[in-house]
């Protein structure tokens, strides 16, 4: 059947992303719920992933990913997703803005700013395609925030300045994430706090905000993503809800690969 045709093409191999990526554990359970077990996932990074998209693309090769949105490749490639019949992948997803314990008393002004952040899709990824260009993180975000003062004036309104306090926020390095996070950054360091940003993996980024040991994420993917993340830190977390709306995790396909769904694979 298509199934072993695009399997021998492939080398029955799945392309993933980081091993603790929520994506990857989705993946893992869609191979299970649609019954691949010729497949394997292969473990590696989104970089990694989108090099190796890169290269198939280039020749017309087939190639099989795991894939999310918003993400810039769409706009550079085309690309769909395969229908998850059985929504392995979950429903309606966003990201969520997380942060520490405390932090409410002891920098109300930045407290504010994290509840207030709220954006579309559609600015997430003029960031993204500006980074993917080649423009640097901070400089696309400075960009970005320059040119929407509307959105920063509904994030910053009625938020105190700081005094120079360390705000510490944590993330992965995906593309969503990176974009995300410096535009944030940026608009704490010009509402006065100093900011630093470190980029781990995505468990140690909700154990970190769970200990107090950073002040914030603007990274949680749920409800379905992150939920067992989200559920073995909850108590330990305060949740300051979507920042963004509209997400989507699946398995993903260059256009000229002719296949629909992930039944197909089978
Ligand atoms: N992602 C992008 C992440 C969340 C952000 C879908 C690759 C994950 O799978 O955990």
């Amino acid at each position: 059947g298509t199934g072993s045709e695009i399997g021998a093409q492939t080398d029955y191999k799945i392309i993933g992303i980081e091993p603790g990526a929520g994506l990857m554990a989705q993946a893992k359970n869609a191979m299970k719920d649609y019954k691949l077990e010729n497949w394997t996932l292969v473990e590696g990074s989104s970089a990694a992933m989108v090099a190796e998209l890169k290269k198939a693309y280039a020749k017309k090769e087939p190639i099989i990913i795991t894939g999310w949105s918003p993400h810039w490749m769409f706009a550079s490639f085309d690309l769909k997703y395969l229908d998850d019949p059985n929504k392995v992948f979950g429903g309606a997803e966003g990201i969520n803005t997380i942060v520490r314990k405390g932090l409410k008393d002891d920098a109300p002004g930045a407290y504010k700013i994290l509840d207030q952040f709220s954006w579309d899709t559609s600015d997430m990824e003029k960031v993204m395609v500006d980074i993917s260009g080649g423009t640097n993180p901070t400089e696309a975000a400075e960009k970005w925030i320059k040119a929407n003062t509307d959105k920063i004036a509904k994030w910053t309104n009625g938020a105190q300045a700081g005094k120079g306090e360390e705000i510490k926020l944590v993330y992965v390095a995906w593309d969503t994430e990176i974009a995300s996070t410096n535009v944030i950054a940026k608009v704490l360091e010009q509402n006065g706090y100093k900011v630093t940003l470190s980029q781990v993996e995505v468990g140690p980024m909700f154990a970190g905000v769970a200990n107090g040991s950073v002040d914030a994420m603007v990274a949680a993917w749920l409800p379905s993503t992150h939920k067992d993340y989200y559920a073995s830190y909850k108590k330990d977390l305060v949740d300051l809800g979507p920042n963004l709306e509209g997400t989507k995790n699946g398995i993903v396909v260059p256009k000229y690969v002719d296949i629909d769904s992930i039944e197909d694979l089978k």
